[in-house]
């Protein structure tokens, strides 16, 4: 029998819909032609999906100090842990720090039991890391955290800005819509991207801009005075709609300069600078997109304000086609927001104010109130390892691996007296650290809502019979709040429950006043939840059942904004330069952002061969010239060091988008999955003064070769918990098709690679062996039955068999030939295919290069007829133009 079910992929914040069929044991994911984010569409991690549900690796049942427990225990236990801390060291000494990936259900009642029940705001979100500039930029601007623009905006603008967005790989489905569009309005839409790497995202792009990291703002006041000189200000609007114009423009002209002066201080071509002033200036329909390189960054408010200032100041702003749009990462970043699950909001966009004190407190009924803000995720784990807070309970985010300074939370977490993690993982680098251990349901699972990047809330159902420990998060925190005595509060049966109270709140005394308002939802029936269809709130949602975009008011569309004078604010904005900057022992400086196949931590896309084929070991990216000046050779492994405690080991890819004197190192590798290639332990914990967003683009560092004596793989059919004093400088681990990779590289070399092997892979005479001193060779291989289990392979020079010639002897039984082949080396035949451009087919680069050049393709259209790389979810095709591009123009050269 087929079953299907509609829900929402679990990773970006574009929320695209999918459909989990069901058929026996079998389930297929695929996109959800009826949800209005991607009609259809899925980007390379929603098409893998159903490759990551398997229960490896997952946590499935509470423990406690280590060992396993029953559910009631371990609830009893964390209520009255929780409970002690409070009464010998005060309720501040508690801290939450959630995440985006929770569902909003679960995210009210964590905020409710933190807020109205212990009674402080010591419970902050990753989207900290993450939304915390574009939220306090739109506060300071509008009066409230409004996001003014909807996804078909960006279809029916003219020019499109996108300013530190890498939207072709971490919003793909949304860039798919922008490319449609851009070719069906026949180019008339222009697109700009102001990125200091030529991304993947340039591929569309009619200009890119690669500022220097941080000057944005001196950037976009560049632009406010620029349309102030050549009369392209809507003086109506800013006369009857805003405050504060002449100050902002004062400060923009002073600070900004002549057009040299700008195209110096950004580091871009003057030409290109008046060119995309001009096309601002010119064009009334404009959307300024941004993500990271505006939002991470310690000047990440200012930059958001700045952009801000230059749609007010032409009035571009709660029209059609137009606005500033901030983008969120996560897949309920808006629904944390919502909640108001971050340190200085309230609930439901209520502030920290004594009027909303009131409400909140009245509505809940709960015996007290949190009196102010709480600390920031970055000031929370400082206030850890200071020994202010001792009782930690982090749910659904790593911050082993995702917060700036990340040996420190080490240590902060090992000093702290009470650590508890909700996670649906065994091992992720913060689990080792917990005291106590929640499993909690995962994708697939879980139920309740989401809110996506443009105000649309969507169910996420459950689609799976979830483990029987495996608990949804609402539930866990209710429990424990019920057990440390808040019996009333937390009485919930469902998540419909939850989701109508936090409607209710939203309404209260609310009459328009606040943006944000679905109190429609109140009365919401069990079975209406069940059925909800994906509902864009907007305006006085309260009148606006209609889930038809384009007949819902737009905000701001009547000028009016959420500040006492219901004008927008511009805000005067100085360009501050980041906290840090090069030396002559520091001389690069590091970016670090995402790849297109991997999310976050790599805890659902690591499972998967097909996602981390594309890119498969941690990297730097870095220009091919400064790799010349520094004597970095390609692919070679090379140390990172900011001078924190420890550095980085990755490999080195040579990048001609990458701008001189910048590195790109991508921010998902972990202890899991490397040895040593977690960047955030080189990333100071700089913050943005107003939002306390870390500064995650823009480290100092030095670069060398790392010293490798030694190279070498292990291929297994089984993962293997790695020998820590194997004296493996660099290991990374591969998931393949029915094996485990794992490269290798030291820089000590063992006196003897048998007794080494003996002693770490416990190789004894059921093994192959041979070794071959006089080169440094060595190598063994375990058949078991005539199969092979593990092979490993070491070499002093680096020469190596090819990995994917081997891949193929794991699959069925080996000859006699191929046993001697494992001892001489020469087994298997290599591919060359090392990087899979695409996941969906598995084409990799060298395939695609080689048809292109045999077969003549001089287009994406007709390498995909042949290879049919590209022709599912899209996401390499910028990839696939640029080869085309490069080895098409080689052959007429
Ligand atoms: N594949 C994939 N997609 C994802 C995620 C993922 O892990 N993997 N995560 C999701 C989440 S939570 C988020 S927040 C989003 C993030 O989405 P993005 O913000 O698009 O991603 P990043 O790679 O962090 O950074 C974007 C770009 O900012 C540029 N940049 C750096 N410094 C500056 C600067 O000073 N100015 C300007 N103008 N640009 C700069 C970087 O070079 C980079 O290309 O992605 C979401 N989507
Ligand atoms: N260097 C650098 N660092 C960065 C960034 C950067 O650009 N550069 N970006 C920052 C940004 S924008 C973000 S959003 C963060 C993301 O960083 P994290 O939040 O640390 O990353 P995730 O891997 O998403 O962590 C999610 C964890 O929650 C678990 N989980 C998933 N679903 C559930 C659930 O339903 N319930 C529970 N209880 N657990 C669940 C997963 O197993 C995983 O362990 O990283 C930040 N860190
Ligand atoms: S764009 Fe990709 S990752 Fe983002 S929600 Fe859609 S399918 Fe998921
Ligand atoms: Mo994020």
């Amino acid at each position: 029998m087929t079953h299907t079910t509609q829900t929402t992929c679990p990773y970006c914040g574009v929320g695209c819909g999918v459909v989990a069929t069901r058929e026996g044991d079998k389930i297929t994911v695929s996109g959800d032609k009826t949800h209005p984010s991607n009609y259809g569409r899925l980007c390379s991690k929603g098409a893998a999906l159903a490759e990551t549900l398997s229960l490896d690796g997952r946590l499935l049942q509470p423990e406690i100090r280590g060992q396993q427990t029953d559910w009631e225990t371990a609830l009893n236990t964390t209520a009255s842990a929780l409970n002690d801390i409070i009464e010998k060291y005060g309720r501040s000494a508690i801290g939450f720090y959630v995440s985006g990936q929770l569902l909003t259900e679960d995210y009210y009642v964590a905020n409710k039991l933190m807020k109205g029940y212990i009674g402080t705001a010591n419970i902050d979100s990753n989207s900290r890391l993450c939304m915390a500039s574009s939220v306090a930029g739109h506060k300071r601007a509008f009066g409230s955290d409004t996001v003014p623009v909807d996804y078909s905006d960006l279809e029916q603008a003219d020019l499109v800005v996108i300013v530190g967005s890498n939207m072709a790989w971490c919003h793909p489905v949304l860039f798919q819509r922008l490319s449609a569009a851009r070719q069906q309005h026949n180019d008339k839409l222009k697109i700009v991207v102001i990125d200091p790497r030529r991304t993947a995202t340039c591929d569309i792009a009619d200009l890119h801009l690669p500022i220097k990291t941080g000057s944005d703002v001196i950037l976009f006041n560049g632009l406010l005075h620029h349309l102030r000189a050549h009369d392209h200000l809507d003086y109506r609007f800013i006369e009857q709609s805003t405050q504060g114009f002449a100050s902002a423009l004062q400060i923009a002209k002073e600070t900004a300069g002549s057009i040299p002066t700008i195209a110096q201080a950004c580091d871009i071509p003057e030409n290109d600078l008046i060119e995309f002033y001009r096309l601002f200036a010119r064009t009334e329909k404009v959307v300024t997109l941004y993500s990271q390189g505006v939002n991470q960054s310690s000047s990440g408010t200012d930059k958001v304000n700045s952009i801000i200032n230059c749609h007010l100041a032409t009035g571009r702003i709660g029209r059609v086609g137009m606005g500033p749009f901030s983008i969120t990462g996560q897949p309920n970043a808006m629904g944390g927001r919502e909640v108001g699950a971050l340190a200085n909001q309230l609930a439901a966009h209520l502030e920290f104010e004594p009027e909303y004190q009131a409400i909140v407190q009245n509505y809940w009924q709960s015996p007290t109130i949190a009196p102010q803000a709480g600390l920031k995720a970055v000031d929370m784990f400082e206030a850890i390892q200071q020994g202010d807070i001792k009782a930690i309970w982090i749910m659904a985010t790593n911050p082993i691996v995702s917060l700036p300074d990340a040996n420190k939370i080490k240590t902060a977490l090992a000093n702290c007296e009470l650590v508890i993690v909700s996670d649906c993982v065994r091992n992720n680098d913060t689990v080792p650290y917990a005291h106590i251990l929640l499993p909690a349901q995962t994708w697939g699972e879980k139920d309740g809502t989401v809110t996506n990047s443009e105000r649309r809330i969507s169910r996420q159902r459950a689609f799976l019979t979830a483990p029987v420990e495996a608990k949804p998060d609402w539930w866990i925190i209710s429990q424990i709040a019920q057990r440390m005595g808040y019996r009333h509060g937390f009485n919930y049966q469902s998540p419909a429950d939850i989701f109508r109270e936090y409607a209710g709140l939203s309404g209260v005394e609310n009459n328009g006043r606040r943006d944000f308002d679905i109190s429609i939802f109140s009365q919401l029936t069990d079975e209406t939840y069940q059925t909800f269809t994906p509902y864009q709130w907007a305006p006085r949602s309260t009148l606006q059942l209609a889930s038809d975009t384009h007949h819902r008011p737009r905000f701001f569309a009547e000028g009016r904004f959420y500040t006492p004078s219901g004008k927008a604010n511009f805000i005067p904005v100085r360009p501050i330069a980041p906290k840090s900057d090069t030396s002559t022992s520091y001389p690069f400086i590091l970016n670090t952002g995402r790849i297109r196949d991997q999310w976050h931590t790599m805890t659902r896309t690591g499972k998967t061969p097909r996602l981390l084929s594309h890119l498969s070991e941690p990297f730097v990216e870095i220009h091919p010239d400064d790799a010349q000046a520094f004597n970095i050779k390609e692919n070679e492994l090379v140390c990172l060091d900011s001078g924190l405690q420890q550095q980085i080991i990755v490999r080195a890819k040579f990048s001609e988008g990458q701008k001189r004197g910048y590195l790109f190192a991508p921010m998902h590798w972990n202890e899991q999955f490397s040895a040593q290639a977690r960047v955030g332990t080189l990333i100071a914990p700089h913050t943005d003064p107003y939002s306390g967003q870390p500064e995650f683009k823009h480290t100092p560092v030095a670069l060398y070769p790392y010293s490798a004596t030694w190279h070498g793989f292990l291929l297994s059919k089984n993962s293997l918990e790695l020998p820590k004093n194997a004296g493996i400088g660099y290991w990374a681990k591969i998931p393949q098709q029915g094996f485990w990779q794992y490269e290798f590289a030291g820089d000590e070399l063992p006196l003897n690679w048998a007794t080494w092997a003996s002693t770490h892979f416990h190789v004894d005479a059921t093994w192959l062996e041979f070794t071959d001193i006089a080169h440094g060779r060595y190598r063994c291989a375990q058949v078991q039955q005539d199969l092979l289990d593990t092979c490993l392979f070491i070499s002093r020079d680096g020469q190596l068999p090819s990995r994917t010639g081997l891949s193929d002897l794991f699959n069925r039984p080996l000859t006699l030939q191929e046993r001697l082949g494992l001892l001489t080396g020469q087994v298997g035949k290599s591919t060359g295919e090392r990087d899979t451009v695409c996941a969906c087919f598995g084409v990799g680069r060298a395939t695609i290069i080689k048809t292109i050049q045999e077969q003549g393709v001089n287009s994406v259209t007709q390498l995909s007829e042949i290879l049919k790389a590209g022709t599912n979810c899209g996401s390499c095709i910028p990839e696939l133009k640029q080869l085309v591009a490069q080895h098409v123009i080689k052959q007429v050269a």
